[in-house]
C-alpha cells in the first residue's frame, strides 16, 4: 500500500530505535537518518490507517503559501494546531496575569484539574485572538517561521527573497536545474522562533516531465506530525506541478532525529493492528491554476476511507 513506508519506519523504530530524551522531558524511541519515498502517481499519500485532518493540512499549507505567521488565520479556519506554541509566548509576556501555566504541556498530562484551566485559559486566548486585532499582532505570532521564510527572506542589504516564486521560475525556465532549493532554516532567526523550523529545507527535481521534491525533515514526531508532513508536502508538490504545467513524480522524505514519544507506545500498536486502505485520489479545482488563487474549497482529497482516528498527546 502507498502508507507502507511510513508503517515500516514506525515498526523500525520500535526494532532499532534507541532511548533519548529530549527537549519536552517526554523522552523518546529514536532513529537517526532515515529515508521514504512515495509515488505520488499512485495517490495521495493520506495515511488510512488512522483518520488524518486533511482540512488542517489544507490550512496550514495555505498559511505557509501567504508568508503569514500568525495564528489568527488558522484560527479563523479552525486550525488549533499552532496554539500552543503562540500561548507560551502570551504567558510569558508581563500583560498576562491568569493563572501560573509555566510548563503547561507537561503538567496538563499529568494533572487534570490543571488540565481543565490551561483548556480554558487555552480557549480565552484563542478567542481574543480572532476577535482583536492588535492583540493577535502582539501574541498570535509565531515569529520568523515557515511562511516568512519561504515568500520574504529578509537580507543583509533590507530586501526580501520570494523564494517559492523563485522556484516556480527556475522550474519552468531551467528545470534541470540542480539549485531548486526553499529553505526554512535561517541561521539566524533561530533564536526568536516560537519553533524552529522541523520542515527544513526542500528541493524540486524534474524530469521526463514529471516533478519530484525531496524534503529534509530535522526533526519528526513519527506519529502526530509526520503524517501532517508527508500530506502537506505531497500537496505543495502537486499544486507547484500544476503552476508549472508538469505531472507529478516522487515524494522523497528524509528524516534526521526520526522518533515516537514514549507516550505514543500504545496508540502506534494500535495503529500496526489495521490493515491498510487504498490511498485516496487529490482533487484541484482545474478553474483556477496559480497557487495564489487557491481557496480550500479548490482542494479536496476524493475517496478517503480511513479507520477511525487515535488520539495523542502533542509535547510541548
Ligand atoms: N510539536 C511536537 N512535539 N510534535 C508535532 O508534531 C508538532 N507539530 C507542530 C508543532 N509542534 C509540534 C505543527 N503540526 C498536530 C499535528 C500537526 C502539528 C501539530 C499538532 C496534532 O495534534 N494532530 C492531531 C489532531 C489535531 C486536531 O484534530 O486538532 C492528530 O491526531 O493528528
Ligand atoms: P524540537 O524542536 O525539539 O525538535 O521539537 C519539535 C517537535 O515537533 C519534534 O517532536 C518534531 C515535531 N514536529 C514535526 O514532527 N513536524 C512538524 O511539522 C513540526 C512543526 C514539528
Amino acid at each position: 500500500s502507498m502508507e507502507e513506508p511510513y508503517l515500516q519506519l514506525i515498526r523500525d523504530i520500535l526494532d532499532h530505535g534507541h532511548y533519548k530524551e529530549d527537549r519536552t522531558g517526554t523522552g523518546t524511541k529514536s532513529l537517526f537518518g532515515y529515508q521514504m519515498r512515495f509515488d505520488l502517481n499512485q495517490g495521495f499519500p493520506l495515511l488510512t490507517t488512522k483518520k488524518v485532518p486533511f482540512g488542517l493540512i489544507k490550512s496550514e499549507l495555505l498559511w505557509f503559501l501567504r508568508g503569514d505567521t500568525n495564528i489568527q488565520f488558522l484560527l479563523k479556519h479552525k486550525n488549533h494546531i499552532w496554539d500552543e506554541w503562540a500561548f507560551e509566548n502570551w504567558i510569558n509576556s508581563p500583560e498576562y496575569t491568569g493563572p501560573d501555566m509555566n510548563n503547561f504541556g507537561l503538567r496538563a498530562q499529568q494533572d487534570a484539574q490543571f488540565k481543565k484551566e490551561y483548556q480554558q485559559q487555552k480557549k480565552l486566548f484563542c478567542q481574543r485572538i480572532i476577535a482583536d486585532d492588535s492583540f493577535a499582532a502582539k501574541y498570535g505570532d509565531l515569529g520568523n517561521v515557515y511562511g516568512a521564510q519561504w515568500r520574504r527572506w529578509q537580507t543583509r542589504s533590507n530586501e526580501t527573497i520570494d523564494q517559492i516564486h523563485d522556484v516556480i521560475e527556475t522550474i519552468k525556465n531551467d528545470p534541470d536545474s540542480r539549485r531548486m532549493i526553499v529553505t526554512a532554516w535561517n541561521p539566524e532567526d533561530i533564536p526568536s522562533a516560537a519553533l524552529p523550523p522541523c520542515h527544513t529545507l526542500f528541493q524540486f527535481y524534474v524530469v521526463e516531465g514529471r516533478l519530484s521534491c525531496q524534503l529534509y525533515q530535522r526533526s519528526g514526531d513519527v506519529f502526530l506530525g509526520v503524517p501532517f508532513n508527508i500530506a502537506s508536502y505531497a500537496l505543495l508538490t502537486n499544486l507547484i506541478a500544476r503552476e508549472t504545467g508538469l505531472e507529478v513524480g516522487e515524494f522523497v522524505h528524509t528524516l534526521g532525529d526520526a522518533h515516537i514519544y514514549t507516550n505514543h507506545f500504545d496508540q502506534v500498536q494500535e495503529q500496526l493492528q489495521r490493515t491498510p486502505k487504498d490511498a485516496p485520489q487529490l482533487w484541484l479545482n482545474p478553474e483556477k491554476k496559480h497557487i495564489g488563487e487557491l481557496d480550500l474549497t479548490d482542494i479536496k482529497v476524493i475517496g478517503y476511507e480511513s479507520w477511525p482516528a487515535i488520539k495523542a498527546p502533542v509535547a510541548v
